[in-house]
């Protein structure tokens, strides 16, 4: 291992960390606030949803950003953060979902959280919609598989455009879109149950988000042409399990399942490996001529979270038991994973890069990239840290990685780490899967003070943003 002296990113490379509302503001009654498909998922969104918010959700403290989020960005600032990217909680905004006016309270704490921001010079990166659609939404319209979502998704995002478009530059569509395929409710807000989910319904709701996440393209261009929208894919490089052209037909067809999202948002059409798919498949869409239209309105950048790669293989036996995350997937027997199955592959994000560049050359953005571990909190002098080397190897392996791609020529505008403070795991709604730099106390049980402490990491973190990544170790 060694340092160099030299920067390995450019000046306007963007450094920070990423979130979303359901899993850090807690609040989910407060200020006006409607009931999200979170309040229904207390064990994560790949779970089933129960009936009623259930009093041990985790997610309704959250860690309390709603009333702490001040002291929070003053320590991302200490970070050195030069961007943060945090969802608004479309709930929040319009508490059904279906209202004519949005609720003025809702809007009022994301004023305070973007003059917070400004104080520091934190740019924000605004996910509009991050797995927390409003209830009834789902409820009342089973979610996107209904046409309507597009107009009040375009509802929302007016109101908070026209609201926000000198503060905030940076906008996102939907969080990890192409996972819908594998999270109908928590991601659709698709409130059939999976098992009995035609597939007619499921690309029908995939058709309808593309044309409202182009919609707001258009929208946001139209209302401040300086405005930059881009979509956001769960990124994963797939692996054929062995050196067998079948295997590589198979992962041929599982990159393309994952990354038409992409390929339509960035080039404005259903490419011709969809269209085939949906003939074999018998899947006919509702597809209007104003959608095809509307779909021309294509993204400015493309952003995506990258935690692991996978294999497949087209022998079924081979797809048992696979890796413990969304999209499921063949474990590869060279990697090791952490401790819930997750596979880590640093090389794998470089791999991902240089594919997406190659693909839309498309300016990139990595706004969601980290390990969830188990940290253990220890006295230091007077105060209290985790000495987390196992989260400081993976992120530096990731960001050497990084930096291999830029030097590859991949345009890349900038990374936020997840999690980049503790907060409630999005797949298991643990407090225990900690991704953050900056340690929260609060335990499975709910029990815990909500205090931050530094660890080891965040210091490590702010070194690395300071140096520009002389710092890392290669
Ligand atoms: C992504 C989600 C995030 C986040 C992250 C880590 O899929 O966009 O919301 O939580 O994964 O996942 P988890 O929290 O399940 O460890």
């Amino acid at each position: 291992m060694s340092q160099s002296t030299s920067p390995l990113f450019p000046q306007t490379f963007l450094w920070g960390g990423a979130t979303a509302a359901n899993q850090i503001e807690g609040a989910y009654q407060d200020g006006g606030k409607g009931l999200s498909i979170q309040d229904v998922t207390p064990r994560g969104i790949m779970s089933d949803r129960v009936e009623k918010p259930t009093p041990d959700n985790l997610k309704n403290i959250g860690i309390d950003f709603y009333h702490r989020y001040a002291e929070d960005i003053a320590l991302f600032a200490e970070m050195g953060f030069t961007v943060f990217r945090f969802s608004m909680a479309w709930s929040r905004i319009f508490p059904n979902g279906d209202e004519e006016t949005p609720n003025e309270e809702g809007l009022a704490f994301y004023d305070r959280v973007l003059d917070e921001l400004e104080k520091y010079g934190i740019e924000p990166l605004v996910t509009l919609s991050h797995y927390e659609t409003p209830l009834h939404l789902a409820e009342q319209y089973n979610g996107w598989v209904n046409r309507d979502m597009i107009g009040f998704f375009e509802r929302y995002a007016r109101t908070v455009l026209e609201r926000y478009h000198t503060r905030v530059k940076h906008w996102l569509t939907f969080n990890e879109i192409n996972s819908v395929l594998h999270i109908p409710f928590g991601s659709g807000a698709i409130n059939t149950p999976t098992a009995d989910l035609e597939p007619n319904d499921l690309y029908q709701a995939i058709h309808h988000e593309l044309v409202a996440s182009a919609r707001v393209t258009r929208l946001a261009h139209e209302i401040n042409p300086a405005l930059k929208v881009g979509c956001m894919v769960i990124a994963m490089p797939i692996y054929p399990l062995t050196p067998h052209p079948d295997d590589a037909i198979k992962v041929m067809n599982a990159d393309h399942a994952n990354l038409m999202f992409s390929d339509v948002h960035v080039r404005g059409y259903y490419p011709g490996y969809a269209q085939r798919f949906f003939r074999d498949n018998n899947i006919t869409m509702t597809i209007t001529d104003q959608d095809r239209e509307d779909l021309k309105n294509t993204v400015d950048f493309v952003s995506f979270s990258y935690y692991m790669s996978i294999c497949d293989s087209a022998d079924p036996r081979a797809r048992q038991g696979g890796a413990g995350n969304i999209m499921g997937g063949v474990p590869n027997p060279t990697l090791q994973a952490s401790e819930w199955g997750w596979q880590i592959d640093p090389q794998g994000l470089r791999v991902v890069l240089n594919q997406f560049w190659d693909r839309w050359q498309k300016p990139l953005f990595i706004v969601e990239n980290g390990l969830g571990a188990r940290d253990e909190l220890t006295p230091d002098g007077d105060t209290f840290t985790v000495h987390d080397d196992y989260r400081i190897d993976y992120l530096n392996d990731h960001l050497v990685q990084v930096a291999q791609a830029l030097d590859d020529g991949v345009d890349i505008m900038g990374y936020t780490a997840w999690g980049c403070i503790d907060l409630v795991s999005a797949s298991t709604a643990q407090m225990s899967k900690r991704y953050g730099f900056i340690y929260v106390d609060r335990n499975d049980d709910g029990s815990g003070t909500l205090k931050r402490y530094r660890k080891k990491s965040f210091h490590w973190y702010a070194d690395v943003i300071r140096t520009r990544g002389a710092s890392l170790s290669r």
